[in-house]
């Protein structure tokens, strides 16, 4: 049977045939579909349409759209910390990612290896910090989904490569935080920010000291911003200053780990409570349930400064490793 196409569909057909991106297939396809005529004579050929259609829509649901790539930036939070390492391209994110995480992000001596963020663990002390190494900071250009990472991160790791002109590249990264309404800060209190703003912790790493010339371009580094951030050289090819990263990052976070322990018992060293610098037994008692602080009458103490057992009230402000003892 003829299929008798009028010279409407012709015309849709052969936009359908010209069109260039997924969106205008289907944009075409779609009134093709609504212009055949609908008799016996058209019957495959609509079912072919309804098929490609049908492909179409699985290919655009394939490409990573605008709302993909942003998902790739939603990392879990996990550990007591999250720490970011921000750095232009080379700088050495993934290696010190690899390395004193251990999980797997490529590395590469050329640029833009690293496509979305990843997250790993390392541990200080009894203390989990997650660091995210992330894809290279650009000049005028902001992923969509990366200032929204940076936000939820507690520390930022801004990450320079002693060998490549650290000066410049801090510019970039300053730069580009100022764009994403981030203020990076060092140690001292936090100020007050305009809406819109906000403000996080940071600490400048050399990377590469292991290099020649390094130190020197370091302490350069040092001369400007040495007042403003702690800073740190290393080596994350040599694995040089690990530990004293995560110090650094421990540092300048505004918190203090707690212990706690029951009646007759020892406390878990293994397993302290994170609080914010000035939080009292009352703050102890409701990260452990919230009817213990409501039922709470006092708590004893140990830790230095103090009598061991000491008994106090649920406003006292507990300090960096105490052991406290919560009575009911
Ligand atoms: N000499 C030296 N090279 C390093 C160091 N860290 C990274 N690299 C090299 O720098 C290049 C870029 O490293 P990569 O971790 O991919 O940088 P990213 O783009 O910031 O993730 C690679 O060739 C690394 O081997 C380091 O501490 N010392
Ligand atoms: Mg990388």
């Amino acid at each position: 049977m003829p299929a008798n196409l009028t010279p409407q569909y012709l015309e849709v057909e052969l936009k359908f045939k010209q069109a260039k991106t997924t969106p205008e297939k289907i944009k075409a396809l779609e009134v093709m579909m609504a212009v055949i005529p609908k008799h016996k004579g058209t019957e495959r050929l609509r079912g072919q349409l309804k098929s490609r259609m049908a492909k179409l829509k699985e290919e655009l649901q394939k490409r990573p759209t605008v709302a993909r790539a942003e998902q790739a930036y939603n990392i879990k939070r996990e550990g007591a910390v999250q720490s970011v390492l921000l750095g232009l391209p080379n700088s050495g994110k993934s290696s010190l990612l690899s390395r004193i995480t251990g999980a797997f992000s490529e590395v590469a001596d050329y640029p833009f290896t690293t496509r979305k963020p990843i997250p790993g663990m390392m541990t200080y002390e009894n203390l989990q910090i997650q660091l995210v190494d992330t894809p290279p900071i650009q000049l005028d250009h902001i992923e969509p989904g990366f200032p929204n990472l940076i936000r939820n991160a507690d520390v930022l790791l801004l990450l320079v490569d002693l060998a490549e002109g650290p000066l410049f590249q801090m510019d970039i990264l300053m730069k580009e935080l100022n764009e994403m309404r981030i203020k990076a800060v060092g140690k001292g209190p936090i100020p007050s920010m305009e809406s819109g703003w906000i403000c996080l912790r940071a600490l400048v790493v050399g990377n590469k000291c292991d290099l020649k010339n390094a130190m020197e371009e370091y302490r350069k580094l040092g001369n400007r911003f040495r007042d403003t951030f702690p800073m740190l050289p290393l080596s994350a090819r040599e694995g040089m200053n690990f530990e004293e990263l995560k110090k650094e990052v421990y540092q300048l976070l505004d918190i203090i780990r707690v212990y706690t322990k029951v009646p007759g018992k020892d406390p878990d060293l293994t397993e302290p409570v994170i609080l914010k610098k000035g939080s009292t037994i009352e703050d102890v008692a409701l990260s452990v349930h919230k009817d213990f602080a409501a039922k709470l009458r006092y708590a004893r103490v140990w830790g230095s400064g103090k009598f061991g057992g000491q008994m106090v009230k649920r406003d006292y402000v507990v300090s960096e490793r105490d052991v406290i003892e919560l009575h009911l």
